[in-house]
């Protein structure tokens, strides 16, 4: 008989743009297999051949788009991405590290002005009850983010994409947003160990950030058992 295989943790990294969460779900990749442990990375809009081609659409900025639409793509584009590669890897036991998730679609369609119940309808609609086991909120202010993302773009604002390109209130909103939900899902759980979300200040330089992200990776793996002895 075949041993039953643990299931892999799923971990999210979720905030404003310009954070850092994509070098930062790469950097928590390496640190999962220096511990042995089978981790591969995603991300949302995308992560399938399907998804890849829905983020396209979301992104180009020609494409003028209904805040529906574009909640409606963003939630098919979801719909795949746990079908097709998330959900098969957690049953194999491989850990998934998702740079944006279904927070994302609270965060950035709420501040689209839409009603959060319809997000969360669709959230749970497409999400399967694959939830995170563990949400890190890299958050960082405005101006720095901006800052990192023209640097990216070597100081060219029409390489911006169409999301990018939305005026400062809508980034304010959506980080407020963000630190509303974490704050919420803290208080509901009484003690924060037991809530998925973790705060990171994203602000920090790159490995000051890196360390903030492996101490809750710690924590968690500890936790649920997953931390291999010589690593205790
Ligand atoms: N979106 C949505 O509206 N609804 C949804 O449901 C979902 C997404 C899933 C996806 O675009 C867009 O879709 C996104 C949200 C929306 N729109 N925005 N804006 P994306 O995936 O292409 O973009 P993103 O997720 O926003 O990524 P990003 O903000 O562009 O970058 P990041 O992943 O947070 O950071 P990074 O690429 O790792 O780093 C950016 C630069 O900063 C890079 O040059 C780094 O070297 C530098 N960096 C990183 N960390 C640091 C530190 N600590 N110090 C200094 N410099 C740093």
């Amino acid at each position: 008989m075949c041993a039953e295989v643990k299931r892999g943790l799923f971990i999210t990294l979720e905030g404003p743009e310009g954070g850092g969460k994509t070098s930062q779900a790469k950097a928590a990749i390496e640190y999962l297999q220096s511990l042995g442990l089978k981790a591969v990375y995603s991300h949302e809009p995308g992560g399938t051949p399907l998804s890849e081609k829905i983020r396209a659409l979301l992104i180009d900025p020609e494409n003028n788009m209904a805040p529906l639409t574009e909640l409606l793509l963003f939630e098919a584009s979801r719909c795949q991405h746990v079908q097709e590669f998330i959900l098969p890897h957690l049953q194999e036991g491989v850990f998934v590290v998702c740079d944006r998730f279904c927070d994302s679609s609270l965060a950035y369609q709420g501040a689209r002005g839409l009603p959060l119940e319809w997000v969360r309808d669709l959230n749970n609609l497409c999400v399967k009850g694959c939830w995170p086991d563990l949400t890190l909120l890299l958050d960082v202010g405005y101006e720095a983010g901006r800052e990192r993302l023209l640097r990216r773009y070597e100081g060219k604002a029409q390489s911006f994409d169409r999301i990018e390109r939305e005026k400062r209130q809508f980034f304010e909103s959506l980080r407020q947003n963000y630190l509303n939900m974490a704050q919420e899902d803290i208080e509901r759980c009484g003690d924060p160990l037991q809530s998925r979300w973790r705060l990171v200040d994203a602000a920090k330089d790159f490995d000051s950030v890196k360390e903030q992200i492996r101490g809750h990776i710690k924590e968690r793996l500890q936790r649920g058992g997953y931390l291999p002895a010589e690593h205790i």
